[in-house]
């Protein structure tokens, strides 16, 4: 079982706020069908949530009446982000059902607490193929929270023990530094846990209420760390997302489960 994450910058324009890049989700979608493993597909809020979660500092948890309304917006947006996605999986007839993750999780100052993923379980072995997405949550102490893609994949990874997970990115796979801004950043092949914490990436420029790559590399950090392998590809690169799954050679970053 593979645990998949399509970032928010893959499946979106993240400068215009709810801007669905269609056609890549058509392909993605395609490759997944082709492939016929079994996985859990996670994907990012992109600028259909990020701009919003900003904009009302969902982030900071309750502060203001006014973010009620807000809270409600980006929980709406990213819903229907989540549609658009299980639309384009539905047409190449994958049986994908959405699991909402406001209405399975429960923060306490913003870290998961109470975390019931049998529902995962149950439609995997029924042959179901589950999506979840980057929401806003009920917070303990802080009212409401931000629960990432990234952090369900992480506590998905400690449930579910997957073969691989693999971040379907807007790049490559990794740099020496952000590519995006530094002309000298070089891509990297292999890396381990030892060779993350070497790694600078600049904030993005963009509405990201979730840090980010960096974000990102704590997140592979903890999941190599229980042995679990990450791969990192380039989603708007034709089938490599495909080669990856059926074991054929592709460009991609891998980063090696194992001990610190
Ligand atoms: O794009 C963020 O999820 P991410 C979720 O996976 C919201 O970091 C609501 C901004």
């Amino acid at each position: 079982m593979y645990l998949i994450k399509f970032g928010g910058s893959v499946l979106t324009d993240k400068t215009k706020a709810a801007s669905f890049k269609q056609e890549t989700m058509n392909q993605l979608a395609l490759e997944l069908h082709k492939a016929k493993k079994q996985y859990i597909l996670v994907h990012g809020a992109g600028s259909f949530g990020h701009i919003l979660a900003k904009k009302y500092h969902l982030s900071e948890g309750y502060t203001t009446p006014k973010q009620y309304q807000g809270f409600a917006l980006t929980h709406a947006q990213v819903q229907l982000l989540n549609l658009y996605v299980l639309n384009a999986l539905h047409i190449h007839h994958i049986p994908a059902v959405s699991i909402p993750p406001h209405a399975l999780l429960t923060f306490s100052n913003h870290q998961p607490t109470q975390v019931d993923f049998s529902l995962f379980h149950k439609y995997i072995k029924t042959g179901f193929t589950p999506v979840t997405f980057g929401d806003v949550v009920l917070d303990e102490t802080r009212g409401f929270s931000i629960c990432s893609g990234d952090v369900l994949i992480q506590i998905l990874a400690a449930q579910l023990k997957p073969e691989k997970v693999i971040f379907v990115l807007d790049e490559d796979g990794l740099y020496t530094s952000n590519p995006k801004i530094d002309a000298t950043a070089e891509f990297i092949p292999t890396a381990t846990i030892q060779d993350l914490k070497k790694y600078s990436t600049s904030e993005n420029t963009y509405a990201d209420v979730t840090r980010g790559m960096e974000g990102k590399l704590d997140t592979i950090q903890s999941i190599a760390k229980m042995g679990i392998d990450t791969i990192l590809l380039n989603g708007n690169k034709k089938n490599r997302l495909y080669e990856i799954l059926i074991g054929q050679n592709t460009r991609h970053t891998l980063i090696c489960g194992g001990k610190e």
